[in-house]
């Protein structure tokens, strides 16, 4: 096995140093599998490796899955060596012929393993897991040549994945080491990172949300999703007030009132009757001076061409003034093409959510369509950035939730509408933000000479507030 480490080592595959990863975060190592596809003696060996993994922890399946694209070779390798049937996962959904995602033929029910090259979140190895499932497949086990040890086998066991793996991180280390091959200063650094860089082990349901420790740490590719997170972060809140309001003046006082406290401010521009030119201008003047961002609450729910308009032009504009919109996931991709080309136009950045689930009774909302949407997101980062939903969805945190109907009490509108109390969306839920509209605005008393607003928002949880809670 040390034989592996040591040619990984000299091809390249493994190296030392200082390396900015894809998520900006500086790292001391570095993992390219891909080069082994140059050194078929080298694939032979990490073939043998795999299988003998999969020999001694007795894993057992029908067929196997490599992730695309670098453990696809792996898979491959492995399939011929050990005489085992394979099926390929797309990455792409193909948009002709037979739609389907998983190419090679297997019996409905049949336990796939999947094969991967490096695991750190395992976020892409769920991936794989949800298409495979999605055509028929079951998936309990995956394997993978190096563990990074960062809290991906945790994130896995919350989906009821059990990960395998031929090396972890350490181990690596230490064989490289025994060999001379690095020295202790490096293992040392690559250890430190290690213990700095975990991802929070994620039961994905019911964990309490990443955002006080980890919304700094992790740097994204989506600026919306690091300006909210920062915005989270300085005023230590995680609310976003709804300003359902008819008139242009109500929503500038409620801006105006709520800003000091608030990372979003959360709007319908159709709402209010006397909606000018310079209403927008006004919004983004207090946005600005408070330090949040706005949010128009549109749930685009059309075909692309149609969304293009709706987004860039019409009364409102919506692309020329908001930092986040949302959409309903029913049209398919093309709502999101078409938003991000209407963005791309207007030459400014805006964030997406799409409505995963709602909160109002008897909405047609089932976790098929939840899936589909998570699916989507997915695919759509990183313009897409969370979801509107009642529960945590993607347990790599990368996508958050912002859940809608919140009020301290319980109960519900009389027209459908159902609330959860801040502490149930935040700890059972594990949501990231609350979205709170009349529990605050249109909130009964005014408090200690406050106006109501600046009262009742008090009573919401922020960071600090959860921080004590859970
Ligand atoms: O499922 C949903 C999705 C949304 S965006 N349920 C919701 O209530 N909303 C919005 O959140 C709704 O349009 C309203 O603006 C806000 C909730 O307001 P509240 O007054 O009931 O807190």
């Amino acid at each position: 096995m040390d034989n592996l480490v040591k040619d990984l080592f000299e091809v390249g595959a493994l190296k030392f140093g200082t390396f900015k990863l894809k998520s900006g975060i500086e790292s001391p190592f570095y993992v390219d599998l891909r080069v082994a596809v140059s050194h078929p003696r080298i694939l032979k060996q990490i073939a043998a490796a795999f299988l003998k993994g999969i020999r001694e922890h007795q894993v057992e399946f029908d067929l196997i899955c490599g992730v695309p694209y670098t453990a696809l070779p792996f898979a491959t390798a492995i399939a011929l060596e050990g005489n085992i049937p394979m099926v390929m996962c797309r990455k792409e959904q193909k948009d002709h012929g037979t739609r389907r995602t998983v190419e090679g033929q297997y019996a409905p029910g049949s336990r796939c393993l999947i094969i991967e090259d490096v695991v750190t979140s395992g976020s892409s190895i769920l991936e794989v897991a949800e298409s495979l499932v999605s055509q028929g497949l079951k998936v309990t086990s995956a394997i993978v040549l190096l563990d990074r040890e960062q809290g991906g086998r945790d994130v896995l066991r919350a989906m009821d994945i059990e990960l395998f793996s031929v090396y972890g991180i350490t181990g690596m280390i230490e064989a490289l080491q025994n060999m001379h091959l690095i020295d202790s200063l490096k293992a040392e650094t690559v250890y430190a990172f290690l213990q700095k860089s975990q991802i929070i082990p994620a039961d994905a349901k019911r964990q309490p949300s990443r955002i006080p420790q980890e919304l700094g740490s992790e740097s994204s590719m989506s600026p919306i999703r690091d300006q909210l997170y920062a915005i989270s972060r300085r005023k230590k809140s995680i609310l976003c007030v709804a300003a359902d309001v008819e008139s242009a003046e109500e929503l500038m006082s409620i801006a105006e009132d709520v800003g000091p406290h608030i990372c979003v401010l959360k709007l319908h521009a159709d709402i209010i009757r006397d909606w000018a030119t310079e209403t927008p201008k006004r919004l983004q003047e207090i946005a600005a001076r408070h330090d949040f961002l706005l949010f128009e609450d549109r749930k685009f729910a059309d075909i692309g061409s149609t969304v293009v308009a709706q987004f860039g032009s019409g009364t409102h504009r919506i692309a020329s003034w908001a930092h986040i919109t949302n959409a309903h996931a029913l049209p398919g991709p093309g709502v999101i093409d078409g938003l991000r080309q209407a963005c791309e136009s207007s030459g400014r950045m805006v964030g997406l959510l799409l409505v995963a689930q709602m909160s109002s009774k008897g909405n047609l909302i089932d976790g098929r369509y939840t899936e589909s949407c998570l699916r989507m997101a997915r695919d759509a980062f990183p313009f897409c950035i969370g979801f509107i939903a009642q529960e945590r969805m993607d347990p790599t945190g990368k996508l958050f939730v912002m859940a809608p109907g919140v009020q301290l009490e319980a109960k519900g509108d009389g027209l459908g509408q159902q609330y959860n109390t801040p502490e149930h969306l935040l700890k059972e839920k594990g949501v990231d933000f609350l979205i709170v509209g009349r529990g605050i605005y249109a909130a009964p008393e005014p408090w200690q000479g406050r106006t109501k607003v600046q009262g009742t928002i008090l009573e919401y949880p922020s960071i600090e507030y959860r921080e004590t809670l859970f």
